[in-house]
């Protein structure tokens, strides 16, 4: 009679670690974005054989802490102990550090004004939400309906303000 000896590994490996960045408005981050993973199987087990990442779909062993910078991305982490049981987890990031820009089309510079004026400007960001201008130095603000390019118009009627100097800024 021999003796045959199998090992018994049932519990998957474990995946732990955590994100660092800084959240602004919605699922948005503002900053870079920084994972950093640790994969381990839990004792009694056959050990992790594997670790691995993929960035956007992109896999290979994890090195280290995964520095994520402007724009749509997922990380996908897989753990795969030497029984072949795997553990994956899947996250996503929207990032966005930039702050959007605006630059008037239409007037340039300072322009004599009477009755309705047409300003048009277009404002540009990677997520863009909105525009706003302001025809008092920033005290109180009304909305813009930029395009899908981020081009704006509105009229002013000047009408409405005594003669002065203006400064208008969106
Ligand atoms: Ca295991």
């Amino acid at each position: 009679m021999g003796n045959a000896s199998r090992s018994v590994d049932t519990i998957l490996p474990s995946i732990s670690g955590n994100t660092s960045g800084t959240s602004g408005n919605g699922a948005w981050y503002v900053s870079q974005v920084t994972v950093t993973a640790s994969a381990s199987d839990p004792p009694p087990g056959s050990g992790l054989a594997s670790f691995q990442a993929a960035v956007d779909g992109s896999w290979s062993a994890y090195g280290g802490p995964i520095t994520l910078n402007d724009g749509n991305h997922t990380v996908e982490l897989l753990a795969t102990d030497n029984a072949g049981l795997e553990n994956s987890v899947g996250m996503s990031f929207q990032i966005d550090t930039i702050a959007p820009t605006t630059v008037f089309t239409d007037p340039t510079g300072t322009t004599w004004a009477t009755g309705t004026i047409t300003l048009s400007g277009v404002s540009s960001d990677l997520n863009l939400s909105g525009a706003e201008i302001s025809y008092n130095g920033g005290s109180s603000w009304s909305g813009l309906s930029p395009d899908g390019g981020g081009n704006w118009s509105t009229t002013w009627d000047t009408h409405t303000v005594s003669n002065g100097s203006y400064s208008v800024r969106a």
